[in-house]
C-alpha cells in the first residue's frame, strides 16, 4: 500500500475551462509562428477553453513581444499569456541581440506582471531546426508551450488562495 505523503503537493492540472489565455504571435516566420499558434489553440481548446477565453494578439517581430506581453499581462484580463516567436540565425549579431532581448524582456514582463507568460520563441540555427519544433520531428512547440499555460494559470490560482489569511495549509491558521 502506498504510504500517504506527509507533504501538501501543489500543483496545476490540465483543465483550461474558466481560464482566460492571451497569444502574442510575431509575424515575423510567420510560416513556423503560425504553426506554433496551431499548436498552442489545439491545445489550450482541447483542455477545455472556449474561444472567446482565447486572444489571439499579432505583433511585427520577436523583440515586440516584450512590450505587448506586458500591457496585456497588466490588463488584469488574464490568467496566463504565450508568447510567439521563431528567431533563425542570420549572417550578422543582430540575431544574438534580438534572442537576447526577446528572453530577458518575457521574463522581466511576466515577473513585474506575476501573470505567467510562456517562453514559445524558437532561436535556431536553421529553418529546417525551425520546422522540426512547428509541428515535425521535434513535436509542435506551440501545443507545449499551450499545456505549460494552463498548468501554470492553474497552479498561480492556486497559491493566490494558498496565500489569503486563514486557507493556507489545513487547519493551520495564519
Ligand atoms: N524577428 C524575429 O522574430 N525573428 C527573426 O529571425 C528576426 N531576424 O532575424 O531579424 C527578427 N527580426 C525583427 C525584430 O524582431 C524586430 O521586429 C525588428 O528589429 C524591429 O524592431
Amino acid at each position: 500500500m502506498a504510504e500517504k505523503s506527509k507533504f501538501a503537493k501543489i500543483d496545476g492540472g490540465l483543465s483550461a475551462a474558466g481560464l482566460r489565455f492571451a497569444i502574442i504571435v510575431s509575424r515575423f516566420n510567420s510560416f513556423i509562428t503560425e504553426r506554433l499558434l496551431h499548436g498552442a489553440v489545439d491545445a489550450l481548446e482541447r483542455a477545455g477553453a472556449g474561444s472567446k477565453e482565447i486572444d489571439v494578439v499579432h505583433v511585427p517581430g520577436s523583440f515586440e513581444l516584450p512590450l505587448t506581453a506586458k500591457k496585456l499581462a497588466t490588463s488584469g484580463n488574464y490568467d496566463a499569456l504565450i508568447a510567439i516567436g521563431c528567431i533563425i540565425r542570420g549572417e550578422t549579431a543582430h540575431y544574438d541581440y534580438v534572442c537576447s532581448e526577446t528572453a530577458r524582456g518575457l521574463q522581466l514582463a511576466q515577473m513585474d506582471s506575476g501573470i505567467p507568460i510562456m517562453f514559445c520563441v524558437l532561436t535556431c540555427d536553421t529553418l529546417e531546426q525551425a520546422v522540426d519544433r512547428a509541428g515535425l520531428k521535434g513535436g509542435n512547440k506551440g501545443f507545449e508551450a499551450g499545456l505549460g499555460a494552463i498548468e501554470m494559470a492553474q497552479l498561480s490560482r492556486k497559491l493566490r488562495s494558498a496565500a489569503k489569511p486563514g486557507q493556507s495549509r489545513k487547519g493551520r491558521r495564519t
